[in-house]
């Protein structure tokens, strides 16, 4: 596997290549173009100067996270055939630049739904929580703006001020779309793109529905072992993969996340690892990536992406608002570098522990 961090660019970021150079093994970065709109054609330049940038920093570009879908394509309006076309162009332009690995998402409306940006812990650090209770109490419009105070003036992805200005037509957009339909969407949206992903070797990545269940009515089908399982024999092509999220299928408790991982061997391309803690099945915080700080268990998960002979990017995914650090909720520096460093170590160990049995 590569450590890589996100980094949302030097004209948003708070966070430097310099730092994340610093971080002990993390060699590359997971990067976008943030501040282009869903549907646009990504240009090869802006692509290559992205690159170059990275690169004479000393760290490499592992992948894109993301390249966002149009919702007309999530929909299955007739104008999706445009986006899509707009999509391969993106993908062509990538493959040219050589970058190997998208991650998108399928989810209609919104990205991931939190209720809480900075809820404070008994540390004092801050972190991004979910309650259903507030969920069900509010419409998405109030949504939007109880946690918009709370962004330390980023934009966050997904939840751009624009897209929420035409929150009611994107909820008009999807009456008619069932989870049935969404995975026809989803299949048409990947028969298209593979063949440019097959020419120019594009592992594309979907992100986990986060939360892993349906928020405010929408439908939302990449939540559980089943459904992604029947995502890849959809269109069966190794190009077609996942970015194993365990922060977002782990969600729901229901899902055994070593298993998925296991389940999933040659189709995940790249992972976001972190812990979740459970105050009850429907209210968590993001922990610290400690197993103890939290309710998973993070040796098993690392464990089965080395069983399962994971080469790809992996990141810790959000951290906490740790050391008095003013940044984009979740994606500090500080406690991101201690995830980074902390999961090194369980590879580490695990790497070792497997080579000495083998020399047994
Ligand atoms: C990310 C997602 O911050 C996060 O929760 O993991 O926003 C992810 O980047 C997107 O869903 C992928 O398109
Ligand atoms: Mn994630």
């Amino acid at each position: 596997m590569q450590m890589t961090l996100r980094w949302y660019g030097s004209r948003f970021d708070t966070v430097t290549l310099q730092q994340i150079r610093q971080i002990p093994g993390v060699t590359g970065v997971i990067s976008t173009l943030y501040d282009t709109v869903p549907g646009e054609v990504w240009a090869l330049e802006r692509i290559l100067a992205l690159k170059k940038e990275v690169e004479d920093a000393g760290l490499t570009l592992a992948g894109i996270e993301s390249v966002n879908v149009h919702d007309a394509i999530k929909a299955g309006l007739p104008e999706r055939d445009q986006y899509i076309d707009n999509y391969i162009a993106t993908l062509e332009n990538l493959g040219k630049a050589d970058i190997h690995l998208v991650c998108y998402n399928f989810m209609p409306v919104f990205d991931w739904t939190r209720t809480e940006l900075a809820r404070v812990r008994p540390d004092g650090s801050t972190v991004l929580a979910y309650t259903q209770e507030a969920v069900d109490r509010l419409n998405p419009e109030e949504m939007f703006s109880s946690i918009s105070g709370d962004t330390n003036g980023s934009i966050m992805p997904g939840w751009e001020p624009e897209r929420m200005e035409h929150i009611k037509e994107l909820f008009d957009m999807y009456s008619t779309v069932d989870d049935e339909a969404l995975f026809a969407n989803l299949k048409y949206f990947l028969e298209r793109i593979m063949p440019v992903c097959d020419k120019y070797d594009i592992n594309m990545a979907i992100h986990p529905d986060d939360p892993a269940w349906s928020v405010f009515g929408l439908p939302r089908i990449i939540i559980n072992k089943t459904n992604i399982l029947r995502m890849m024999k959809m269109v069966d092509n190794p190009h077609n993969g996942v970015t194993f999220c365990s922060g977002s299928y782990g969600t729901n408790l229901e899902n055994d996340l070593p298993d998925m991982i296991r389940s999933l061997k040659g189709r995940i391309h790249f992972a976001h690892v972190r812990n979740l803690k459970f105050n009850s099945p429907t209210d968590f915080e993001e922990a610290a990536h400690l197993s103890s700080d939290g309710t998973f268990d993070m040796y098993e998960i690392m464990l089965a992406l080395y069983d399962i002979g994971f080469t790809g990017p992996i990141r810790p995914d959000h951290g906490r608002m740790i050391w008095g650090e003013v940044a984009m909720p979740g994606y500090g520096l500080y406690d991101r570098a201690l995830g980074a460093a902390y999961l090194n170590g369980l590879w580490e160990a695990i790497e070792k522990s497997h080579k000495s049995k083998i020399k047994l």
